[in-house]
């Protein structure tokens, strides 16, 4: 190895020795390859992975690789900063035993979800059976983090949430957005910020002619039929998924993703997860380096020379710790997601690494009034054997009853006469995250009672729809006799809600050079699904402290 590349290393806190450390738990997992777990470290791999030195000192640490962090990063580095990123998720670049990096939706394994011995599938019963089985423990991509009152789903790994989500890239009504972030200038966002985050993420629409006609649009097209006869505006949605891929899959000419049902688990072609746009546009100025399997426990003042101390645990693909580290930041930027940042600094102001955060960590978290259900077709309504795991369209009802219905896929292989919808409504009520001594844990009092007012907005649409149709809700979906999945979220916002807990550009108030760049800044709901805003306001804000606080 030259001296040059000895000292860039350096420089960035990351060697080989720790690379052929950070692999061992990859190579490990070749034991139990035939259940699907990646059974080696591809070329790929080996060429990206980095794993960050024990003692290690650098200018930028960013905790989390989803959208806030990737952006942070890519922003970062183009103004000649070095970056290191930590992981507490896989790579997901190397290809399991079957020869797919992702599980199948249908074929759950240990792939699937993080850390667990069973699955918890958003949908737990099919035909009033429960349908979860046990997998394997693994560090599967698919977060199901459950909570007293609510099970919240996040993507673990390379991406975040860009790599289980559908790729909804929704922009808010303009006339909505104050009420999402009333002290963001609205001009700046639409006309800089919005348009930024649409191009870095490879935001397209539908080809609407092949939507007409394509197979695995037919349960949207139904969706459409029913929202329209009942007077209610249909709209088409942006996602990140390359559409010329999709009509590929559709005509049967290049192996199958969207339209095999892939997304809760992965997509292994079309869909553009971060791993695409952002994080492979940070990875290429040569100034990023991401440590994978590596989950950051604590962040406080360094002892001498400023900055900040980060403990950070390695595990291996168990979740058993195999290393643990301490290494030095001039600037830590948390973007470990609403519920991953919130935690994390609401534990550290009650054990004292962070005394001075402000009191507003913990507050103002809602669950973007996610509610689901199904409605039960007759039979001359087929929505499709085969449906495309990418949505395209919602009913918006936001303004007359408070819910955006998105017409949701229902991708089981089967015709199922059913119509599935995923709402996100208006829903009033903010939960509070608390450090509980006794536990050790930091606990949510979200009630799952609160999700009366969600459904009694998504009733607004499906009541009317089912009278027009002459048709009844589902009950087999989410347990016996049960209509709505009230249980859970998709989208988890707030608890560092900005300009209360942070400044009006996410630094925490109370640490020179801590800020935070995720979901955790939004107070709880977006009025739509959540990502594209998310990366706009980490444009926002790493524009302003790229200038304002590193002067570049
Ligand atoms: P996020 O993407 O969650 O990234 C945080 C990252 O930090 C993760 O990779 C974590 O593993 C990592 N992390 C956490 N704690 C630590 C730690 N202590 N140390 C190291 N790393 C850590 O955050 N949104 C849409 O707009 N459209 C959709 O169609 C859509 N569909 C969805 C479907 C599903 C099933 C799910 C789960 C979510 C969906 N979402 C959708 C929500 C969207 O993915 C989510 O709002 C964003 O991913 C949140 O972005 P953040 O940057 O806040």
């Amino acid at each position: 190895m030259s001296d040059a590349t000895q000292n860039d290393e350096r420089s960035q806190g990351v060697s080989r020795r720790g690379f052929v450390a950070g692999t061992g738990a990859v190579l490990g997992a070749a034991a139990i390859g035939g259940l699907g777990l990646p059974a080696q470290a591809s070329a790929a791999e080996a060429a990206t992975a980095a794993s960050i030195d024990n003692g290690a000192r650098v200018p930028v640490l960013i905790i989390g690789t989803g959208y806030g962090g990737s952006v942070t990063a890519l922003r970062l580095a183009q103004a000649g900063v070095d970056v290191h990123m930590v992981e507490m998720g896989m790579a997901w670049d190397t290809p399991g035993s079957d020869g797919k990096i992702f599980a199948h939706t249908t074929k759950p394994d240990g792939r699937s979800f993080w850390l667990r011995t069973k699955t918890k599938q958003p949908l737990s019963n099919f035909l009033g059976f429960p349908i979860d089985q046990d997998i394997p423990k693994y560090t599967g991509i698919l977060d199901a983090e459950e909570f007293s009152g609510i099970t919240v789903y996040q993507g673990r790994g390379v991406g975040g949430g860009s790599l289980v989500n559908g790729g909804m890239a929704v922009t808010p009504k303009r006339e909505n957005f104050s009420s999402v972030l009333p002290s963001v200038d609205v001009d700046e966002m639409y006309n800089t910020y919005y348009p930024r985050a649409n191009a870095g993420l490879g935001v397209t629409n539908v080809d609407q002619r092949w939507w007409e006609s394509a197979n695995c649009y037919q349960y949207a097209r139904v969706g459409r039929k029913h929202a329209e006869r009942s007077g209610f505006p249909f709209v088409f949605v942006p996602n990140v998924y390359d559409w010329e891929y999709m009509k590929a899959e559709e005509a049967g000419t290049v192996p199958k993703s969207a339209v095999a049902g892939e997304i809760l688990y992965g997509n292994n072609y079309g869909k553009k997860s971060l791993q695409k746009t952002y994080i492979a546009q940070a990875k290429a100025t040569g100034k990023v380096t991401i440590s994978t399997l590596h989950k950051v426990t604590s962040v406080s003042p360094a002892a001498s020379g400023g900055g900040y101390t980060v403990a950070i645990d390695q595990i291996n693909t168990s979740g058993d710790t195999v290393a643990t580290k301490t290494v030095t930041a001039d600037r830590v930027f948390f973007a470990a997601g609403s519920v991953g940042t919130t935690k994390l600094l609401v534990r550290l102001k009650a054990t004292g690494a962070l005394p001075n955060l402000s009191s507003e960590v913990g507050k103002g978290w809602g669950e973007n009034g996610n509610v689901m259900c199904g409605r039960a077709n007759h039979m001359w309504d087929a929505t499709g054997k085969v449906q495309s795991s990418i949505p395209t369209a919602g009913i918006d009802n936001w303004a007359a009853g408070g819910a955006f219905a998105e017409v949701a896929p229902l991708p089981t292989g089967i015709e199922t006469y059913a119509s599935f919808y995923l709402s996100i409504t208006k829903n009033p009520h903010r939960a509070e995250f608390t450090y509980n001594a006794a536990t050790g844990k930091v606990d949510l009092n979200w009630q799952t009672a609160w999700k009366q007012d969600s459904i009694n907005m998504a009733k607004s649409i499906f009541d009317k729809i089912n009278k027009k149709e002459g048709t009844i809700y589902r009950t087999d979906l989410f347990g016996t006799y049960k209509i709505w999945g009230d249980h859970l979220t998709y989208h988890p916002l707030g608890g560092v809600v900005l300009n209360k807990a942070t400044d009006n550009y996410g630094r925490l108030n109370g640490y020179q050079g801590l800020y935070v760049m995720d979901g955790s800044l939004i107070p709880g709901n977006a009025t739509v699904n959540p990502f594209v805003t998310i990366t706009a306001l980490a444009e926002r804000n790493i524009d302003k402290i790229i200038t304002a606080d590193l002067g570049r």
